[in-house]
C-alpha cells in the first residue's frame, strides 16, 4: 500500500548496506539496519495500541533509535510531535492535553514526572534514553524486522510542531506528508545533494532545521550524516574533515569563527554551509568568507512553511539577504493593514504560498483563519523588502518574537509568568541584542504600588515553569512602562534604552 512520505524517504532505501549514520561512538548505522529498526518500532508501537492519525508526543535526546522512532510514525501513519528536551512538565502537559497524543515517549528520568501527566490526560508512555535504552527499544528489540507500511495519502498529516503565537500559547502546526515531501525534493535539487554528500548534523531534531531540512533530504538522496548529539566546537570541528556540506544556526557559525582551528585550510574539501532559522550578520557572512573561503548559503523558513527561500548554489550568495523564493513557492511583499502586494523596494510583511506551506493549527480555526488566507497565502509575520534582482531581505517581525541561537520565545508566554508574580504590577520582555544567541531575553518589571519585587524569588518562579532558553538574562524594575497615546506598550523605546546591555 502507497504511504508516499515512508516509500519516498525511507523504503527507497530498502537492502541497502551504504551508511546512513556515523556515530559519535564511531559506531555506523547502514541503511538496511536503520529500516529493520524502524519496523521493529512501528510493530512496538502499533502493539501498545496506537493507530494510524494518532499523535505520538516525543521528547527524547538526539540519537539514532530517536530517528527510527520518526521513521516508525511515519511507516505506521502515525503523526509525529517532537518537544524541546528542555521544555518543563508543565509546558509538556499543555502540548500533550493539546495534541489529545495518544502516547508519550520521553527519556526515562521524566518518566517519573510525565507518566500520571499522560495517564490524566489519557495518553499512555513508553521511554527511550539518549544511549537508545528504554521501554520502548526493549519492547521493539523481540519485534520483526519487517513491518506493513500503512496507507497513507500526501495529504496526511505526518508531524505536529508547535510554535507559540503571540497570545502566548503554543499552536500546533500541521503538516502533511506533502508539506515536507515537495519541501525535500526542492531544497535537495536546489542545493545539489546527492548520496555522495556526508552532512556534519549537530542541529537538535526537535525543530524543522534539524529535523525536516538536514534529515530528510539526506534521507531523499541516499546521504549520510555525522550525526552529533548537539553543537559541540570541538566535535564539529574533528567531524568536518570526514563531512562535505553542514547545517547550522548563525551560532553555530559565529562560535566556530571564535576558535582559531576553524581555518580555511579545514574547511577546504567542504561544499556547502548552510545558515537559517535567525539572522545571519552580513559581517558573519563577510568574516566567514575571509576565513574559509566559503560563502554560507543562507536560507529562510519556518515550522508552518518549511523553507521559503534560498540563496543560489550556483550565483550570487549575498550576505544579509535570504535569497530568492524556491522553485514552487510564490512569495509577496503585502500591506499589512490593506493585504495589497506592495512592489519591489517596498517594506512590508512576507507572505508564502505553495505546497510547502502547513495545512493550519490544530483544533484552532480562528488563528488558522487570521494567518491563512483563504487563496493559500500564509502571513509569516515577517517583514520583508525583495530588490531589483529579486533578492529578499527580512527586515523586521511585526510578530512578537525574540530568536535566541535559533530557538523562538514569545514575550506574551515570558510576561504571562512574570506577572503572576507577587508584588508585580505588569511586564514587558523584549529581546536585545546578544553577541553568541544573537537575541536575549530581558524583562522589565513593575512593581505595585507600595510593593518591591523579589528578584530571585521572580527568577525561581520563571525557572520552574518555562524552559531555560525562555529565561530573562535579566530583570530590571522601572517606575512605569513606556505606553503610546494608544496605551500600548512602546517596546521599541525599550530595546533602545536597554539594547546594548549585553554587547
Ligand atoms: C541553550 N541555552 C540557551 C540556548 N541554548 N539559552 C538561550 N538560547 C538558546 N538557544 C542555555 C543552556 O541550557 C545553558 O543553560 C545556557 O543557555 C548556556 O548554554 P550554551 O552551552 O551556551 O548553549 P548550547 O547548549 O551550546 O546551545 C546553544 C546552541 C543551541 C545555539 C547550540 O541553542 C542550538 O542548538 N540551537 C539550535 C536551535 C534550532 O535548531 N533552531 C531551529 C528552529 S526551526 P545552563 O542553565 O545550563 O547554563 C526554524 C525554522 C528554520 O527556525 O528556518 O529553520
Ligand atoms: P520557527 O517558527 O521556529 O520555524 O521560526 C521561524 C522564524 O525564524 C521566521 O518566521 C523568521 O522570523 C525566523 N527566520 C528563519 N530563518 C531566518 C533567516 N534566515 N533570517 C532571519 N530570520 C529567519
Amino acid at each position: 500500500m502507497a504511504n508516499p512520505l515512508y516509500d519516498t524517504l525511507y523504503g527507497s532505501h530498502a537492502g541497502k548496506q551504504d551508511v546512513f549514520l556515523h556515530l559519535p561512538d564511531g559506531r555506523t548505522v547502514t541503511y538496511a539496519a536503520f529500516l529493520d529498526q524502524t519496523a521493529q518500532v512501528a510493530h512496538a508501537l502499533t502493539g501498545m495500541g496506537v493507530q494510524a492519525g494518532d499523535r505520538i508526543a516525543v521528547q527524547v535526546e538526539k540519537s539514532a533509535e530517536a530517528l527510527a522512532l520518526c521513521a516508525a510514525c511515519a511507516q505506521a501513519g502515525l503523526i509525529f510531535l517532537p518537544l524541546n528536551t528542555a521544555y518543563t512538565v508543565e509546558e509538556l502537559t499543555y502540548f500533550i492535553e493539546n495534541s489529545g497524543a495518544a502516547l508519550v515517549i520521553c527519556d526515562g528520568a521524566r518518566e517519573g514526572d510525565l507518566t500520571p501527566v499522560a495517564e490524566r490526560l489519557g495518553a499512555k508512555t513508553a521511554t527511550l534514553n539518549a544511549d537508545g535504552s528504554g521501554s520502548l527499544m526493549a519492547q521493539a528489540a523481540s519485534q520483526p524486522t519487517t513491518f506493513e507500511t500503512v496507507a497513507r495519502s500526501k495529504d496526511d498529516l505526518a508531524a505536529f510542531l508547535y510554535t507559540s503565537g503571540t497570545t502566548g500559547r503554543s499552536k500546533g502546526a500541521m503538516l502533511t506528508q506533502e508539506n515536507l515531501l515537495s519541501n525535500a525534493q526542492t531544497l535537495t535539487q536546489e542545493w545539489r545533494f546527492t548520496d555522495q554528500d556526508v552532512l556534519l548534523h549537530a542541529l537538535p531534531i526537535f525543530h524543522t532545521h534539524g529535523l525536516f531540512v538536514a534529515i530528510n533530504i539526506t534521507l531523499m538522496v541516499g546521504g549520510s550524516m555525522i550525526f552529533l548529539p548537539k553543537f559541540d566546537v570541538d566535535a564539529v570541528i574533528a567531524g568536518l574533515p570526514q563531512a562535505t556540506s553542514m547545517m547550522g544556526v548563525p551560532t553555530f557559525y559565529t562560535r566556530l569563527l571564535d576558535d582559531p582551528r576553524f581555518t580555511g585550510e579545514l574547511t577546504a574539501h567542504m561544499r556547502l554551509f548552510v545558515s537559517g532559522s535567525a539572522p545571519l550578520l552580513a559581517d558573519t557572512h563577510v568574516a566567514f568568507e575571509a576565513r574559509t573561503g566559503h560563502r554560507i548559503l543562507e536560507r529562510y523558513g519556518m515550522t508552518e512553511t518549511n523553507m521559503n527561500t534560498s540563496n543560489p548554489y550556483d550565483g550570487d550568495r549575498r550576505a544579509g539577504t535570504v535569497g530568492l523564493p524556491l522553485p514552487g513557492v510564490e512569495l509577496k511583499i503585502t500591506n499589512a493593514e490593506t493585504g495589497e502586494t506592495l512592489p519591489d523596494g517596498e517594506v512590508g510583511q512576507i507572505e508564502v504560498r505553495g505546497a510547502n506551506v502547513f495545512k493550519g493549527y490544530w483544533q484552532m480555526p480562528e488563528k488558522t483563519a487570521a494567518e491563512l488566507r483563504d487563496d493559500g497565502f500564509f502571513i509569516t509575520g515577517d517583514l520583508g523588502v525583495i530588490d531589483a534582482d529579486g533578492y529578499v531581505s527580512i527586515v523586521g517581525r511585526n510578530k512578537d518574537l525574540i530568536i535566541s541561537g535559533g530557538y523562538n520565545i514569545y514575550p506574551k508566554e515570558v510576561e504571562l509568568v512574570l506577572d503572576a508574580q507577587p508584588g508585580v504590577l505588569e511586564s514587558a520582555v523584549i529581546g536585545v541584542p546578544h553577541p553568541d544567541f544573537g537575541e536575549t531575553v530581558l524583562g522589565i518589571l513593575v512593581a505595585e504600588p507600595g510593593a518591591s519585587i523579589d528578584e530571585g524569588a521572580v527568577m525561581a518562579a520563571v525557572k520552574d515553569g518555562l524552559a531555560r532558553f525562555k529565561h530573562p538574562r535579566a530583570l530590571i524594575a522601572v517606575d512605569a512602562l513606556p505606553r503610546n497615546t494608544m496605551g500600548k506598550v512602546q517596546k521599541n523605546v525599550l530595546r533602545d534604552a536597554y539594547g546594548t546591555m549585553f554587547t
